[in-house]
């Protein structure tokens, strides 16, 4: 018999190993282990329980990529100069179907980051029940300041390398940062041409060339879904609650209109710019402005508060020092650190849910479960995009739409499924809020794990 400070001393040192074995393959990879150690936390100790697991190295075996590719991205400029990328897919399981997940454009992009994010992918889509497998691509371009034509010109230059290596059965990107419906049609069309098949290698396509119905809402009115799960789960109701959210972009703002829509008062959003800071809450009416500036005009959320008195800006700043009761980061990696999670405490927040991937830092997520606040990981949290990516597929596999009323009920159900899986993988002793991070990495892990076990060592 142990008690728990040997449970505890036990744990420690597996993490430390396995950490050390990981950072010798991955040296360097900050993003990329930062992941994995939060994963490998809590499925060591379910592990423990689990030898099968343990004696066929499956959490090692899936922390190794399948395969990564690397190619060269040429593409002329409107002024007729020459421009180089660097664009890389990561195809990290197939176990539970072709590889899935999206591609990035934003200059930081690299490596790590995309093995982050294919990590985060598989046990995410795990998550979703359905059959998905784990990717995620992009490359170091950065499409602010370019021409249509530019973005067109270098989708078409990506796709001539990357229609080889993808297609329905194969691997299916969609958008991520830098990634929206423009992209996704440039994307499309060049591959159609190249492969002369109109075929679902793609999701996030417009509607009228095999898009699905509420793709674009899915990421952000799934994250809201989960949260009132949530809340719910804990007593509470999302209706008079103070929001914040950071971002402006596709999960942000549907984000933002569902949280709207149950009743909440959302306080912030934010860019690359800056923060804007609205003490009076955004109304339908400004929302509908905001996301004709980003998604129409591809403006700045600096332009919006010029326009309208009692909108504070905040330059080059986060909207973390506002006091809400909810946080929803929405934009990207690592955006919101532990001195940030103590001010929202200090503030008064219950919840946080992760609409992006890993914004919150490990220190921050220590910091909010140290406080008892409850904590939604992206992984569970955002799923409704790949979802409804996975619906996608399936209507263009059978060839036959959805209505839009059809896609939301079946992302409520993923959602309210995914929040029910969290919970009852693992219980939290009383007294405390439920473990959502180690809830969604045991219950992602058992079905990529059980899938991994029956097909032998491959
Ligand atoms: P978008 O490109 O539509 O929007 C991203 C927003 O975040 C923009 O407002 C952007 O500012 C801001 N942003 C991006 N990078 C930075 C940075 N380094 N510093 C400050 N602000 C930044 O992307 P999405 O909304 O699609 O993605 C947001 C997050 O959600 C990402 O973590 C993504 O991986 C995750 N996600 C996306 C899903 C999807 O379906 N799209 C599904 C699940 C998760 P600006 O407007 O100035 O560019
Ligand atoms: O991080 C994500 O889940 C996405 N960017 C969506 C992936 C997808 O395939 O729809």
């Amino acid at each position: 018999m142990t008690d728990a400070s040997d449970d505890t001393a036990i744990d420690r040192n597996e993490l430390a190993e396995f950490m050390a074995y990981l950072e010798r393959r991955n040296a360097g990879e900050r993003e990329f282990l930062q992941a994995a150690r939060e994963i490998a936390a809590a499925v060591l100790p379910f592990t423990r329980e689990h030898p099968e697991y343990r004696d066929a190295r499956i959490l090692e075996r899936l922390m190794e990529p399948d395969r990564i590719i690397t190619f060269r991205v040429c593409w002329e400029r409107d002024d007729g100069g020459v421009e180089i990328n660097r664009a890389w897919r990561v195809q990290l399981s197939g176990a539970l179907g072709p590889y899935k997940g999206g591609l990035r454009f934003h200059p930081s992009v690299n490596a790590s980051i995309l093995k982050f994010l294919a990590l985060e992918q598989s046990l995410k889509n795990s998550l979703t029940g359905l059959p998905l497998g784990a990717g995620k691509g992009g490359a170091d371009f950065d499409p602010k300041g370019r021409s249509d034509r530019e973005v067109m010109r270098f989708c078409q230059s990506l796709m001539t390398e990357l229609a080889r290596h993808i297609g329905p059965d194969t691997d299916v990107p969609a958008g991520d940062i830098g990634v929206g419906t423009r992209e996704i049609g440039y994307l499309f069309g060049h591959y159609r041409r190249q492969k002369n098949a109109f075929e679902g290698a793609l999701t996030g396509k417009g509607l009228a060339f095999g898009g699905s119905p509420i793709r674009r809402e899915a990421t952000g009115w799934g994250c809201i879904y989960f949260l009132e799960e949530m809340l719910e789960a804990h007593d509470r109701g999302l209706d008079g609650l103070r929001v914040a959210i950071s971002g402006a972009g596709n999960v942000a703002l549907y984000a933002a209109e569902k949280a709207l829509e149950r009743g909440a008062t959302v306080l912030t959003l934010s860019d690359s710019g800056g923060a804007i800071h609205d003490p009076e809450g955004l109304t339908t009416e400004k929302l509908r402005e905001i996301m004709a500036l980003k998604f129409e005009r591809r403006g700045r959320l600096r332009e919006y508060a010029d326009k309208h008195s009692g909108v504070e800006f905040r330059e080059k700043s986060n909207p973390w020092g506002v006091e809400v009761d909810v946080a929803l980061p929405c934009a990207t990696q690592n955006e919101l650190d532990r001195a940030s999670a103590e001010r929202l405490i200090r503030g008064g927040v219950f919840a946080v849910c992760e609409g992006a991937n890993m914004p919150c830092t490990a220190g921050a997520v220590d910091a909010l479960r140290d406080a008892n606040v409850l904590f939604a990981p992206g992984k569970a949290a955002n799923a409704g995009g790949v979802a409804i990516s996975g619906v996608e597929q399936t209507q263009n596999a059978t060839r036959m739409p959805w209505s839009a009323e059809r896609v939301n009920e079946q992302l409520r159900e993923i959602m309210q499924s995914i929040h029910r899986k969290c919970v009852d993988a693992y219980d939290e002793p009383k007294g405390k809020v439920n473990d959502y991070v180690r809830g969604a990495n045991i219950a992602g892990f058992r079905r990529v794990a059980d899938a991994m076990l029956a097909y032998g060592v491959v």
